[in-house]
């Protein structure tokens, strides 16, 4: 069964918010061609941090508690110039010089498994189903950097609730691309392709799980996981899977593509945690990026990074030694 648009949302909401959609992805085209200005709704929400290099999409500030890191946001440039997405090489700069290639439309996810409506959305239904917000997040790679992102999304709860989980779903599968034609590193032996992650239903539902369609009110570049992507800011960065195109709900815990390459380092859970080392690491601090060099801070790591009063109950009575 297909689902439709029509199903979720009403027709009008729908329409009116693909018109504006219709509005934004031809300005950016525009854009990219160097025809327009970069005036846009989003520049006027927020001046000081829009680059002005991709297209806008505007986001009203998040209201849900710790959406909002008093942190300095990360400039963009290093935002989007120092990534991991292994599709495009292993360098931190790989991405930002391979990741061009990626074609992001037309795009869509497909939803599979233990839900009552399974089916496959456009990425445009899947822009149009919530409110954007923008939400300044904290992300903990596990190899010790950090950034602060103003991410623009919703929560993935959100569309959960529309797809309407069984009884019997009790986690989640992120599957991403892997396009051989467009990411020159899949067929790597680095990982198992298509680069896969997972959580457990309550982690996906939790309101901080955020769906990013973009950062610094723009559409995400490609090498931040256009263009749509997981952030799941209490967990180390891998979990945040980037360019989705599949959301599968299972009874049995899924593998994920970094548990699978090395499973004695890395976890299915991943939070954040000072106090459980990496196996070759310890994990008890952090290096912001921007503040690198020599007399660079080196910052404390936090607590499931910082967010331990939203997100510690869900792992209350859990061996965190064990389930790391
Ligand atoms: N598909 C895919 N998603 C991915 C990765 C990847 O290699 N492939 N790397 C992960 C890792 S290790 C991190 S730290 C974050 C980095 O996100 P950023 O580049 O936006 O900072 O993306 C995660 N998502
Ligand atoms: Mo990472």
């Amino acid at each position: 069964m297909k689902l439709q648009s029509s199903d979720i949302t009403p027709r009008e909401l729908v329409q009116g918010r693909r018109g504006a959609l219709r509005h934004l992805l031809a300005s950016s085209s525009a854009l990219a061609l160097g025809t327009m200005p970069s005036v846009g709704a989003a520049q006027a929400l927020a001046p000081t941090q829009r680059p002005g290099k991709l297209a806008p999409l505007p986001a009203k500030p998040s209201a849900l508690p710790g959406a909002q890191a008093m942190d300095k946001p990360t400039a963009y440039k290093d935002a989007s110039g120092y990534n991991n997405f292994y599709e495009f090489g292993t360098d931190k700069s790989d991405p930002a010089a391979n990741a061009h290639t990626l074609k992001t439309t037309p795009w869509t996810v497909d939803i599979e498994g233990l839900v009552k409506k399974p089916g496959r959305w456009a990425l445009e239904d899947l822009l149009a189903l919530s409110p954007m917000e923008e939400r300044i997040y904290r992300l903990r790679c596990v190899e010790g950097w950090s950034m602060v992102i103003p991410w623009v999304g919703y929560s993935l709860a959100e569309l959960i609730k529309r797809l309407e989980p069984m009884g019997s779903a009790k986690y989640v599968e992120f599957v991403t691309l892997a396009d051989p034609k467009t990411m020159p590193f899949v067929g790597s032996r680095t990982l198992d392709w298509p680069y896969t992650e997972g959580l457990r239903l309550d982690e996906a539902m939790h309101p901080l799980t955020l769906l990013a369609f973009g950062m610094y009110g723009e559409i995400l570049p490609n090498q931040n996981g256009a263009p749509v992507r997981l952030v799941v800011p209490w967990k180390y960065g891998f979990k945040s899977a980037k360019s989705i195109v599949k959301i599968r709900f299972s009874e049995r815990q899924p593998a994920t593509a970094w548990n699978k390459a090395a499973p004695q380092e890395y976890g299915f859970y991943s939070n954040v945690n000072p106090e459980v080392d990496h196996p070759r690491w310890s994990q008890a601090s952090e290096r912001r990026l921007g503040e690198d060099g020599i007399f660079g801070k080196k910052r404390k790591t936090l607590m499931f990074n910082g967010y331990q009063a939203q997100v510690g109950q869900l792992y209350a009575g859990l061996d965190l030694k064990k389930f790391y």
